[in-house]
């Protein structure tokens, strides 16, 4: 029986997974190194150090820990420069629905980010007040794949692993939701995410019926 549901944020609850992308792109192209969307498919929920090193590995390079540094600061500098005009307009169609239905039937709701700038952006988009937990990538020091972070927002929810689902749209996010026991339930791609225990295209095909019943 599921009480307590955990949304991860980029791509599923806000559309700032391009912006991640984008970024990614600039360090890329500052590199030489070329990265196509498929290529980002593997940066998708992983921390931004992980990030940077499998970029380095795609392009077969290696560089010093300073440049490394300076990298992640620069590639985070343009991150928030790109997310500095978003708002709630921004929000994923059909999250701000399911998390007022959610929250009205009385579930746990917590958020379980990789991003260091997720509380940035939760208030940014103004969704803020209906986490009961919020745990981003400052919060844990394994990342996603590792599930940790997933662990943590049971606790945080008084929740145990048996009674939380997750929401997750990259496949590194339902590795570790699996290693957690939790019932994962994949937004996007059938094909990237089929390690999932559901997969939904996005929050409009997912009925307040399917979640009561699980
Ligand atoms: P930051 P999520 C993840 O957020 C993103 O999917 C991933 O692309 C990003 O590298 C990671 O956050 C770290 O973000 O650089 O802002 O700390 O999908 O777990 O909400
Ligand atoms: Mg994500």
């Amino acid at each position: 029986m599921i009480s307590c549901f955990i949304f991860d944020l980029d791509g599923v609850i806000v559309n700032t997974s391009t912006h991640h992308f984008h970024a990614w792109q600039q360090i890329a192209n500052s590199l030489g190194i070329e990265f196509s969307e498929n290529d980002n498919q593997k940066l998708k929920g992983i921390s931004r150090e992980d990030s940077l090193k499998t970029l380095l590995k795609i392009g077969n390079q290696i560089i010093s820990d300073s440049e490394f540094k300076k990298l992640l600061e620069l590639k985070n500098n343009i991150y928030l420069d790109l997310i500095s005009g978003l708002d709630k307009n921004a929000i994923l169609p059909s999250v701000t629905e399911k998390l007022n239905f959610l929250k009205s039937s009385g579930y746990k709701i917590a958020l379980a980010s990789s991003s260091k700038n997720a509380k940035t952006v939760l208030n940014q988009i103004g969704l803020n007040d209906y986490f009961d937990a919020v745990i981003d990538g400052n919060r844990v020091s394994k990342p996603k794949p590792n599930p940790e972070i997933f662990l943590t927002a049971a606790k945080l929810t008084n929740s145990t692993a048996q009674n939380c689902a997750v929401f997750e749209d990259s496949f590194a996010g339902i590795c570790g939701v699996k290693d957690a026991n939790m019932l994962a339930i994949g937004i996007g791609n059938k094909e990237i995410l089929y390690n999932s225990d559901y997969v939904f295209e996005n929050f409009g095909q997912i009925s307040n019926q399917f979640l009561e019943s699980l």
